[in-house]
């Protein structure tokens, strides 16, 4: 598993850096209509594809499930990439972003890697060793209550018709915490459970690749990773939580 990580690692790194040398030139581009759009989507492509190359030099064989190219090939071994999560913020000079990569064996996250290039910020979980950042190890947060809690949130921006149900959730659960936090890269959101910045993150409708690195480091982090109906295995499609064990259960209660 360490050489897996270790490619992992190289790939997240090259990204990244690539990111953020692009972000100098996203100026030149916001004057014209869509023209920071249409360089955002190239950048994005040309990250994945940083990434992709890396795996294959190493294991060809490998499948790949990528944000812009897709699912390809078919393999035991799957490395699921988001080459820029936190899209919309690298958009408008928000620097907040990063690479997310995991691999998965039969299915089975194995592997979590997840870059903020910005503040040279390395997230890396391996099953069953443990969550670091930048090679310090990692804890979720002791909270045991909502009280004196921050909780990071992601809105439903492109389903506004969940607004409602959201509502609902926020609602209940800004009554009994400290305050919210909508920072933009879901991903960069549970790497902050894992190390315990947040208490807790919840966000409706995201994707694999925004969750699937995110979601090992926060259990390799001693924390728990569902969904909003207290399952476990859970429907990402739908609604992620996570926190430490007491915390996710606490949360539950607070919103049924
Ligand atoms: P992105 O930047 O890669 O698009 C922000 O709320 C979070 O939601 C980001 O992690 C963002 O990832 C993700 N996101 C935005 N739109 C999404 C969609 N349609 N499906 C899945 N995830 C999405
Ligand atoms: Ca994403």
């Amino acid at each position: 598993m360490k050489a897996l990580e270790n490619i992992a690692v190289r790939a997240a790194r090259k990204a990244g850096d690539y990111l953020l040398q692009s972000t100098e030139k996203l100026g030149q581009f916001k004057a014209e209509s869509k023209g920071a759009n249409d360089y955002v989507s190239t950048v994005d492509r040309k990250a994945e594809s940083i990434i992709i190359n890396t795996i294959a030099r190493n294991y060809p064989d490998h499948a790949i499930l990528a944000e812009e190219s897709g699912s390809h090939g078919e393999h035991e071994y799957q490395w699921v990439i988001d080459p820029l999560d936190g899209t919309t913020n690298f958009l408008h000079g928000i620097p907040h972003y990063a690479v997310s990569i995991a691999v998965r064996h039969k299915g089975r996250t194995q592997v979590g890697v997840i870059f903020d290039p910005v503040r040279n910020e390395l997230f890396t979980a391996t099953r069953g060793s443990g969550a670091q950042l930048n090679n310090q190890r990692l804890r979720v947060s002791r909270a045991q209550s909502l009280r004196d809690t921050i909780l990071s949130t992601g809105f439903p921006f492109r389903n506004k018709r969940r607004m409602p149900e959201y509502q609902r959730i926020f609602n209940a659960l800004f009554e009994d915490c400290s305050d919210m936090r909508r920072a933009g890269s879901a991903a960069l959101d549970l790497a902050w459970v894992a190390a315990g910045r947040v208490d807790g993150f919840w966000e409706f409708d995201l994707s694999d690749w925004d969750t699937a690195a995110g979601a090992l480091m926060v259990s390799e982090a001693g924390g728990m990773v569902g969904d909003l109906s207290g399952n476990p295995g859970f429907d990402k499609a739908d609604s992620i939580l996570a926190a430490n064990p007491k915390l996710y259960k606490v949360i539950l209660q607070k919103i049924r």
